[in-house]
């Protein structure tokens, strides 16, 4: 089995024990750091994912495996952070109210991080009031970002976006994205990007903060 083989089944059965000394070993053998996280992690989710929906597996499976995920990811952060912090500006970012998903939007926080920007990371489950009270407490920044992973907390996103549009400051713009989002929906709400990944938001922030 390949180190990427290993890290996926690790993370799809949750082991997180063993998940930093894989992700070590991966490293170690030279193997980049997107393709660990993409091809053993990401990946591994995404299939976890499949097998919920078809109630092959349960919530307590889905925790297991994200917690395994965030370990490994730990182990990456810095290799993937090389920017210097805070050169293009200041970055707000959450999951919208009612969405507790959050390994998508650190991945988001963590690539935007990397290109250079200061990230204030709200959390899970943020209101609209609180991603209008940060925006209006640091009116210098040029990004918000949403993400949202349930069809249920679609319309918390929507009602944040145009909150935002009109909270009276408007220096900064939208980004939105998660599994559920499409650019559709992103011209729909009148959000001024949107991206499927976290390497492509990053790339979307730098466009609309340059
Ligand atoms: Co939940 N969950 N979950 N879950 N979960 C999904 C999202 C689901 C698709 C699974 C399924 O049925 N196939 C489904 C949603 C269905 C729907 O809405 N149509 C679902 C459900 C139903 C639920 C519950 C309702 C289950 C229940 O309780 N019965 C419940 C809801 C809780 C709540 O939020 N209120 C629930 C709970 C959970 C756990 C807590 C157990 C756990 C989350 C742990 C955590 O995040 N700390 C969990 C997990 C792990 C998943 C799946 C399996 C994996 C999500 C993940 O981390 N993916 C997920 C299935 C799936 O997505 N395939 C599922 C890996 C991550 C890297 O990808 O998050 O998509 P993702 O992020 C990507 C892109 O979306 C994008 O970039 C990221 C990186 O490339 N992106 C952005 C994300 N945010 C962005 C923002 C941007 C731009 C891009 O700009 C700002």
């Amino acid at each position: 089995m390949s180190k990427i083989d290993e890290i996926y089944k690790a993370v799809e059965t949750g082991k997180s024990k063993i998940i930093t000394a894989l992700v070590e070993e991966a490293i170690a053998e030279g193997l980049e750091p997107l393709r660990i996280l993409n091809e053993g992690m990401v990946n591994a989710m995404a299939n976890i994912g499949e097998k919920f929906q078809r109630s092959d597996i349960f919530v307590p499976e889905m925790l297991v495996a994200a917690k395994a995920m965030k370990t490994g990811v730990e182990v990456l952060k810095p290799l993937l952070s090389k920017e210097d912090v805070s050169s293009r500006g200041k970055c707000i970012i959450g999951t919208v109210q009612g969405d507790l998903h959050d390994i998508g939007k650190n991945l988001v926080a963590l690539m935007i991080e990397s290109s250079g920007f200061e990230v204030i990371d709200l959390g899970v489950d943020v209101s609209t009031e609180a991603f209008v009270n940060s925006v209006k407490e640091n009116p210098d920044a040029k990004i918000v970002g949403l993400s949202c992973l349930l069809t249920t907390t679609m319309p918390a996103l929507k009602e944040t976006a145009l909150a935002l549009k009109s909270c009276g400051i408007s220096g900064f713009k939208l980004i939105i994205g998660g599994a559920p989002i499409t650019q559709e929906f992103a011209d729909q709400i009148g959000a001024d990007g949107f991206s499927p990944d976290a390497a492509g938001a990053a790339v979307v922030a730098k466009q609309l903060a340059a």
